[in-house]
């Protein structure tokens, strides 16, 4: 075997990502009925997003209502992220939209239609379609008729939605991922947005009433939901690739002390390899047998469910990787913030404004744990830097995006050297969107900047950031040129 360092794979998905409440706007737009994210408050670092049930238009700010209108303006976006040189685009279908109410027999045409659209817009520029079929967008009806996810029902309710997705696009969209970070309901926090769960006595995303029976019953319903949609969708076309979702959260030991680094791998076995196991390998993992007795945690288990699981297993991985957190058995360390959680704080780590961590380094090391793992290929579906952008003249310059960027990339061309098979990089996000933690604008990702701030106001224009040009450099030299 040669030494030489191995080049991107010639065919390697370069891209982007976003999600139908963060960006699409036009909520009660042709029948789309009301979802989840639509009843959640425009916040920020510091103050927490409220939680209404009845939408209030006259007292609250609603950020998901308008998003960046890209319901309206895909058309533009696209030719955006085409002259970027986007090889695949991650988008998610908004399950009210094709269903309001979620228990609909058919489905809602006009709907269907604009993505109908879209998909005929990434085609027109030769751009891959990578669907996440759950994105935060149940139909609020299943939250207050049934509790959401807590309710078996659900399971069909998905199941005819992904059938109506699965049949309709059959030859447009190969890839296909059921649940976007489906691990987020191993903490109390992925309640309400991930599991349509809304325990008495919430009243805001930052601080939620949890009841870990319901939830891990949720995660259950999710686990075989999914299964069954691979099994549905490969008996509707074999050619379909389906692939797991994970919000990686990697986790230290502060220390060497060894409490620490057990604590560290107990962590990374409920929240990372827990759901990870369940989806790729189709089995529940020994470890949580005893983390459910342990913590007195029951939910319904069906005859059929654990043998469907096992048949229903995915083809490849993904991941969102933002940042890393370290934990302790010590008490009073300093601690930091994170995506779905926070942790103590590494001394050798820099944060951004949100105190989320970056390290590059961190990724090579996730890299190379999940491969280790599982052996199938792998797609990085979210990664980026959320940053104020300063907006002077039509330019926004920021080179702090470029940096994050590129020093990820170096690390996921060393991990493709140690052997990785690391096949597609969607970073978060193709164009700026809401926030899904504050409900800002402020907080953006995108290589495209669009006007808009936290209230709201703005006329939605379009621009390109100094990072969109350094990334379009990046996929039309395979990543060879990271500037
Ligand atoms: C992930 C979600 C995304 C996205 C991202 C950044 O958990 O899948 O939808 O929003 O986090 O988080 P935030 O928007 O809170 O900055």
């Amino acid at each position: 075997m040669g030494a030489e360092r191995k080049p991107f794979p010639k065919n390697f998905l370069w891209g982007g990502a976003t999600a139908a409440n963060q960006v699409e706007g036009a909520w009660d737009v042709d029948g789309k009925g009301p979802d989840l994210s639509d009843a959640m408050v425009a916040g920020s670092h510091t103050q927490p997003r409220k939680i209404t049930l009845d939408i209030d238009e006259s007292q609250y700010f609603y950020p998901s209502h308008r998003g960046v209108d890209h319901y309206h303006r895909y058309k533009e976006d696209i030719a955006l992220f085409a002259e970027m040189g986007f090889r695949v685009y991650r988008l998610s279908i908004c399950w009210s939209r094709i269903f309001p109410k979620g228990t609909e027999k058919e489905p809602n045409e006009a709907g269907l239609k604009f993505y109908d659209g879209l998909f005929a817009e990434l085609k027109k520029y030769n751009i891959e379609p990578l669907v996440t079929i759950y994105h935060n967008e149940m139909p609020l009806n299943l939250v207050t008729e049934i509790n959401g996810w807590a309710d078996r029902k659900c399971i069909d309710y998905y199941l005819r939605f992904a059938e109506t997705l699965f049949r309709r696009y059959k030859g447009i969209v190969k890839y296909w991922i059921p649940f976007n970070e489906i691990n987020d309901l191993t903490t109390g926090v992925g309640n309400w947005n991930h599991g349509g769960l809304l325990n008495e006595g919430t009243v805001d995303f930052s601080n939620q009433v949890d009841d870990p029976d319901k939830r891990y019953a949720a995660l259950h319903h999710q686990f075989v939901a999914s299964a069954k949609a691979v099994l549905l969708g490969k008996e509707i076309d074999p050619s379909f690739q389906f692939g797991t979702m994970i919000c990686h959260i990697t986790v230290y030991p502060l220390t060497c002390s060894p409490e620490d680094v057990l604590l560290a791998q107990q962590e990374d076995q409920l929240r990372n390899r827990f759901s990870g196991d369940v989806q790729v390998k189709g089995e529940y993992p020994y470890y949580m047998e005893r983390y459910f007795a342990r913590n007195h945690i029951s939910f319904p288990v069906e005859p059929g469910d654990l043998d469907v699981i096992r048949r229903g297993h995915v083809d490849f991985y993904t991941f969102s990787y933002y940042m890393t957190n370290c934990v302790t058995v010590q008490k009073d360390v300093a601690q930091v913030s994170g995506n779905i959680m926070g942790g103590a704080k590494n001394p050798y780590l820099k944060a951004t404004e949100w105190n989320w961590q970056i390290d590059p380094v961190g990724l090579r090391y996730t890299l190379n744990h999940i491969y280790d793992r599982y052996h199938v290929p792998i797609m990085i579906t979210e990664n980026g830097i959320g940053a104020r952008d300063t907006f002077e003249n039509g330019k926004i310059h920021d080179p702090y995006r470029i940096e994050y960027l590129k020093q990820h990339i170096e690390q996921m061309r060393l991990a493709i050297d140690d052997g990785v098979d690391l096949i597609g990089y969607t970073p978060w996000t193709a164009i700026d969107v809401v926030s899904v933690s504050t409900g800002e604008m402020g907080k953006r990702y995108g290589f495209v900047y669009v006007d808009c701030d936290d209230r709201g106001e703005g006329d939605l224009c379009r621009y390109r950031k100094d990072s969109f040009y350094w990334y379009q450099k990046v996929i039309a030299t395979n990543g060879e040129d990271l500037g």
